[in-house]
């Protein structure tokens, strides 16, 4: 028992001497382990008569207990201490402003398409995405763009390579495609906005191989052409934020509507500058029509029951304007200082409410 005494006067003194949870966890083994000291004479019972085992492993029993409380007990300080010191080096100040020094700014790409977005969606639109590698029938056969139509050419498509089991896939060249698969798993009334990138083998002062759509498409039982301006009027006075905006529709031709027309709002330009509102000038901005009753055949929709509107526009163009950005291909050319001079602050999202730009 002699040397019971000096065990357990060491196991508690290298228990209290601990700092760290290292050394704790080191006092531990040295004592409690599986070859600690105190293990060592647990195993020692077993050589013992059984009178002697009683009341030597009493005793035992009773100082390993002080141990492991002992243990215990300094663990909790040390962990309150570890947590401490832990919560002051990881403290901040949830007062100060977010990211002062933020170098980021919202892509004016990603501004127009939220305002655009929050616009539509004030009118009931909901927003539908989808694949940007698409395949013929999607992008082309089933808005009544059949494979010798000339407009396959205009497009200017990228192509993948051929299929085994034929055909090839294509990047889309509109977001059409999209609301083609909306209206093939769904049924009227239809009313949704289809933002996303589209690509195009043409590149010049004018044009990017890939940049941005927002489409429309409504569906209904009887949508017509008053509900088709009446939309687009307003979207184009909240777009632009200029109330007496002259708006004209102008008769045009596309595959997919009839009829068609192209959108154009009034501007002037008075000592050089561009404003949009009334004036002598006309800026076109949109594509629109009557969904063609043979698209709307192709969708496994009834044209003598449904007839609805579509609209199509270009994301850089509406931005360029609205924003007085000059040179297209700057969007694309990931300058910082570009970016902090037409960007937009993060968080300050456009809503109607609260206003599309601030
Ligand atoms: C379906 C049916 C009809 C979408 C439309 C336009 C007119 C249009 C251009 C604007 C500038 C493309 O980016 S741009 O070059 N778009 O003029 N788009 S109607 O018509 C659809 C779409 C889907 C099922």
């Amino acid at each position: 028992m002699q040397d019971l005494d000096k065990i357990r006067a060491e196991a508690l003194a290298s228990v209290t001497a601990a700092t760290t949870p290292e050394q704790l966890d080191a006092a531990r083994v040295a004592a409690l382990g599986k070859k600690g000291t105190i293990s060592g004479l647990m195993k020692a019972l077993g050589a013992m008569s059984p009178d002697e085992r009683k009341a030597a492993g009493a005793t035992l029993n009773a100082v390993r207990d002080e141990v492991a409380a002992a243990l215990d007990a300094a663990k909790a300080v040390l962990d309150a201490k570890v947590l401490d010191a832990r919560l002051l080096r990881e403290r901040i100040d949830v007062a100060l402003p977010a990211r002062p020094d933020a170098q980021g700014r919202i892509h004016p790409i990603s501004q127009t398409i939220e305002e655009i977005t929050a616009i539509f969606a004030q009118m009931g639109f909901t927003v539908a995405e989808g694949p940007d590698i698409e395949d013929d029938f999607h992008n082309f056969t089933a808005l009544n763009i059949p494979p010798e139509h000339p407009a396959r050419q205009m497009h200017d498509t990228f192509y993948f390579g051929e299929r085994p089991e034929g055909g090839r896939h294509l990047l889309r060249t509109h977001t059409s495609p999209v609301q083609i698969r909306t209206m093939l798993s769904g049924k009227p009334p239809i009313r949704v906005l289809v933002p996303g990138r589209t690509y195009r083998c043409d590149s010049d002062m004018t044009h990017t191989p890939m940049f941005h759509q927002v489409e429309g498409l409504v569906i209904d039982e009887a949508t017509h052409m008053g509900h088709l301006k009446g939309c687009l009027i307003e979207f184009v006075r909240a777009y632009f934020e200029v109330d007496d905006v002259p708006v004209r529709f102008r008769p045009s031709f596309f595959p997919f509507t009839e009829p068609s027309a192209e959108v154009d709002i009034g501007c002037s330009r008075e000592g050089g500058e561009l404003k949009i509102g009334p004036g002598a000038g006309w800026l076109e901005i949109l594509g629109c029509g009557m969904v063609h009753p043979n698209v709307l055949r192709n969708c496994g929709i009834d044209p003598d029951r449904y007839q609805g509107f579509a609209f199509g526009m270009g994301v850089e163009r509406v931005a360029m304007l609205k924003y007085g950005i000059p040179d297209l291909r700057t969007f694309f050319d990931s300058d910082l200082r570009w970016l902090k001079h037409y960007g937009f602050v993060p968080l300050d999202v456009p809503t109607l409410s609260g206003g599309l730009t601030r």
